[in-house]
């Protein structure tokens, strides 16, 4: 399975609202993610700087790049842009990380 690492960017002072709504993360986004290949997505929080550190795998024949297009996504960013750095389309800002290390 293929991993991938990004971070994204909270505002300030939304830390608790962000888990809020984690907590209670729409079970039709949850399929949707899991449907398009998504395993083990965790999302790890900085509360010094409202960074986000993003991990997730994603099976073989994975079809996230065909997530941002889908209307449960849309809905949910346009939900979340009250809380994030966001992207005009209303996606979250991401940065892609690399892997510099990586034991078994
Ligand atoms: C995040 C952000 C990501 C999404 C997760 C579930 O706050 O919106 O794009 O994958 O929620």
């Amino acid at each position: 399975m293929e991993e991938v690492a990004f971070t994204m960017q909270l505002k300030p002072g939304v830390a608790a609202e962000y888990q809020r709504r984690h907590d209670e993360i729409w079970p039709e986004l949850s399929a949707l993610l899991h449907e398009a290949g998504i395993r083990d997505y965790s999302i790890y929080l900085d509360a010094a700087s409202g960074r986000l550190f993003a991990v997730q795998k994603r099976l073989p024949g994975h079809t996230t790049d065909g997530l941002p297009t889908t209307e449960i996504m849309q809905r949910w960013w346009a939900y979340m842009g009250d809380l994030m750095d966001t992207n005009p389309d209303n996606s979250p800002v991401v940065q892609s990380l690399t892997r510099v290390f990586h034991q078994e």
